[in-house]
């Protein structure tokens, strides 16, 4: 039997208060920044749906056909028996692939902040999946994740490369807490971007159709609608580029003029050039995932790649498995 969705209640104005908070704070931040989970608004994520089709986006096709060739090897390693827990599952089209995967799963647990995706997850997976113990989360992956009840040997799933999106710090931090979620004997599967030619890496972030700049300028969009902004759009670029002594993509709204904005209120004035940060995309190689599961009480015990080695899915074990 499928129980109830576990939610932690946040009133759309309490979203709205929050992005108000981040928006004025980190405009009047130096460097300007805004964090990258505000650009997921419905239209965000429709557009971010669309830059995982793109040509030039290869991450997702890739990932996905990791997934496919390698699932049978991931169930056999989780075992019989165990509880999935995806963190920030979305639309939870890949979990598909570790559910058909691993054998008598107890349970699965998707965790997203979105409770419209979650419910539309959770309807979908349990018409498919008949025999499936569906319990859906509705948290932040990121802070405190209310207890999940699985009486199983847990496996949790962070696809998609999002472990790119967090700064170092915060990628230990996130591993820790899946780490004590997932206990002794847990495990995580993890998908990440892989380091390679910088040109193929920029033109993942710069596609010609210009999806992803549509998607970064809808940031500004979304300030004009939920917090009566100014943005004149056509008066802002996208700006994307891979630093290779960070081993990450940055991304930016970069103002083409001298201009002045108004938002909830307050005036904010842009020089010509000037930039607002809304993301890093970090990329990884396999002795960075090494260090990463080190730093955060795993270990690797395998990582499955592509035959360009674009894209990396690594099965990590909790250190004191038993
Ligand atoms: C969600 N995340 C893994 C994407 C990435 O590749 O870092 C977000 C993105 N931003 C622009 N394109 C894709």
């Amino acid at each position: 039997m499928n129980g109830p969705v576990l939610s932690v209640p946040v009133a759309e104005s309490a979203d709205r208060e929050e992005f108000r908070r981040a928006v004025l704070d980190g405009l009047s931040a130096r460097p300007r920044a805004i964090p990258a989970k505000f650009l997921y608004d419905a239209r965000g994520s429709a557009l971010f749906d669309e830059i995982c089709e793109l040509p030039e986006y290869y991450l997702t096709r890739t990932e996905t056909g990791i997934l496919k060739r390698r699932a049978g090897e991931i169930g056999r390693r989780a075992g019989p028996g165990c509880a999935l827990i995806e963190f920030g599952s979305g639309s939870s089209v890949k979990s598909r692939l570790l559910i058909e995967a691993c054998p008598a799963l107890a349970l699965y647990a998707p965790i997203d902040i979105s409770r419209q995706h979650l419910d539309a997850t959770a309807a979908g997976l349990r018409r498919d999946y008949p025999g499936l113990r569906v319990e859906p989360v509705c948290a932040d992956f990121m802070g405190p994740v209310p207890p999940i009840e699985t009486g199983a040997r847990r496996l949790g799933f962070f696809p998609g490369s999002t472990i790119g999106n967090l700064t170092p710090g915060e990628a230990i931090a996130f591993l820790r807490n899946v780490r004590g979620l997932v206990g002794d004997d847990g495990a995580l599967v993890l998908g990440a971007d892989l380091k390679k030619d910088p040109q193929r890496l920029h033109d993942a972030y710069n596609d010609r159709a210009g999806v992803t700049a549509a998607f970064t300028l809808n940031l500004l969009r979304r300030m004009n609608r939920e917090l009566l902004a100014s943005f004149d759009l056509a008066a802002f670029a996208h700006e994307a580029f891979y630093d290779e002594r960070e081993g990450r993509i940055e991304i930016y709204v970069r103002s083409l003029k001298p201009q002045s904005v108004t938002v909830a209120g307050q005036r904010f004035d842009f020089a010509a050039d000037e930039r607002v940060h809304t993301e890093y995309s970090y990329k990884y190689d396999p002795a960075d995932l090494a260090a990463l599961a080190a730093g955060s009480g795993f270990t690797v015990a395998e990582t499955w790649t592509d035959p360009e080695r674009l894209f990396a899915v690594a099965y990590l074990e909790s250190g004191n498995r038993k």
